[in-house]
């Protein structure tokens, strides 16, 4: 029997608010519809430990799925900072919609706990990432820019990488401000956008960007890296956010109007990128599509996980020197 249009007219508008209200939850917007990111706790950069001794005991808390996570711990791969900083994954346990540890850490269950024994509000949000100083307990750093920035000073054994090269500093963040805002952020208010304007001005900005890191990458005398010849912060601000595009974002978020295949250059970067010693251990494409399509419960009720392209598929082929 066909349902009268007054019902169905009424339970819209009624699933609609209640949509509202769930989305509030995965974050607030503006009141323009924009998404906008909340204040995460522990922004600051801290100074360095004062000596190598001191630079031990460290933890650097990451989830799989997280990319904020995945940039620190990529520089952490990259530089090889094993010896002196451990690497802890924390689950998601999307009922509760909060990070928690897969054994008791520091007499703590969950992050939130952790964050509120560092002295963080009890209103604020357990993010990852988070390096923490396992002796005193005390949140160094929560937030993932600051968070690259200091791994990359961190004590590191020789032949590490430095991925913030002096001559190179200023190029380096004029890309990372723009990836950060556009891309990476520009994902998320893409899928968090409450209305079509909202998401109209995110998509466009997003793959506007993206265009402008393929066409720096095709000057003659460019790449492979995207300040030249040096694998920088650049490269690993935009990595996670790639990685993930047609796995989770193009169908969750709705970013799909460009394929990365039709960015020939950011395609073939991207495998190199992959490439890079320790880098796949970093991918977990089943968590990913696991944690997005499970957790984000006002974009996909259902909590079905799609099937999707295997990430080989992705990254695989004669990488471009
Ligand atoms: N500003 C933070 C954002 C990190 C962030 O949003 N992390 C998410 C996971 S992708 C999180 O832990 N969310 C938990 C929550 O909001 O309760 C950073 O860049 O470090």
């Amino acid at each position: 029997m066909a349902i009268p249009p007054a019902v169905v007219s009424a339970a819209r508008q009624g699933w609609r608010w209640q949509w509202l209200q769930l989305m509030g939850g995965l974050g607030p917007a503006d009141a323009s519809g924009n998404y906008t990111r909340p204040k995460g706790a522990f922004p600051h950069k801290p100074a360095l430990p004062p000596s190598a001794e001191q630079a031990h005991g460290h933890v650097l808390i990451v989830g799989r799925s997280c990319p904020w996570a995945h940039r620190a711990w990529l520089v952490w791969q990259l530089r090889q900072l094993q010896g002196s900083i451990d690497l802890l994954v924390v689950e998601p346990d999307p009922e509760a919609g909060r990070w928690r540890f897969q054994e008791p850490f520091l007499g703590c269950n969950t992050l939130q706990e952790l964050y509120r024994h560092a002295g963080a509000p009890a209103d604020q949000r357990a993010t990852v990432p988070v390096l923490v100083n396992r002796h005193s307990g005390a949140v160094v750093v929560g937030e993932s820019a600051r968070l690259m920035e200091l791994l990359n000073d961190w004590p590191a054994p020789a032949g590490s990488p430095n991925l913030e090269p002096e001559p190179l500093r200023e190029r380096i963040n004029q890309w990372r401000q723009q990836f950060q805002d556009a891309v990476n952020d520009g994902v998320y208010r893409c899928g968090f956008a409450r209305n079509q304007a909202a998401y109209d001005r995110a998509e466009a900005q997003l793959f506007e960007t993206l265009a402008a890191a393929e066409a720096s990458l095709v000057r003659p005398g460019a790449g492979p890296w995207l300040c030249g010849e040096a694998l920088t912060l650049a490269d690993v601000q935009l990595f996670p956010t790639l990685i993930r595009l047609e796995l989770v974002y193009g169908p969750l978020f709705g970013v799909s109007r460009q394929p990365l295949w039709q960015f020939p250059a950011l395609w073939s970067w991207r495998q190199r990128f992959f490439a890079l010693p320790g880098v796949a251990s970093t991918c977990c494409d089943q968590a990913w599509r696991t944690d997005y399509f499970g957790a984000l419960f006002p974009l996909h009720p259902s909590g079905i996980v799609p099937a999707g392209p295997a990430l080989a598929t992705l990254v695989q082929g004669q990488v471009q020197p």
